[in-house]
């Protein structure tokens, strides 16, 4: 059986995406591929053709980083990604004014633009269900043990 990465190993990967995500726009197109060729000594040809067409799941004819881990580690499991760093871009993807916090307003606004628009009673349950300590909004930490269950698939976020 394979191993699944580890965080340290995703973490690693995810540095060298950076470094040569040149544009930082989350994906390595042809020319910042043929850099990281480079950089390892190899000379870029019709190599990295061959390499964005295998890796290429979305067919957007680059490589997101989810690509490179799934050509690398490809027994892993997208529930890897959810680490702090991805959570952190979630919440303020609901905490829109950047508070610390989500408000019952925050949190239906945006799920009504994900498309999931919730009703009072959901909101309410829902509210109920992550506001543990009961101040009437979701911070961080609340926000982080929801994501950290099954229960994440919820808010139709799986991979940001
Ligand atoms: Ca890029
Ligand atoms: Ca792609
Ligand atoms: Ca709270």
């Amino acid at each position: 059986m394979a191993q699944l990465p580890s965080n340290q190993q995703v973490n690693q990967l995810k540095e060298i995406f950076t470094r040569f995500d040149l544009d930082s726009d989350g994906s390595l197109t042809h020319l910042e591929l043929a850099a990281l060729f480079r950089s390892v000594g190899l000379k870029p040809g019709d190599e990295i053709d061959t390499l964005i067409a295998k890796l290429d799941a979305n067919g957007n004819g680059s490589i997101e980083f989810e690509e490179l881990v799934n050509a690398i580690f490809p027994d892993s499991d997208e529930e890897i990604f959810i680490d702090q760093e991805q959570l952190m871009k979630a919440f303020r993807l609901f905490d829109k004014d950047g508070d610390g916090s989500i408000t019952p307003i925050k949190l239906a606004t945006q799920m009504a633009k994900l498309g999931h628009p919730l009703t009072y009673r959901e909101l309410n349950d829902l509210m109920n269900d992550i506001d543990t300590d009961g101040d009437g909004s979701i911070s961080f930490h609340e926000f982080t043990a929801v994501f950290g269950m099954p229960a994440s698939e919820f808010f139709g976020i799986r991979t940001l």
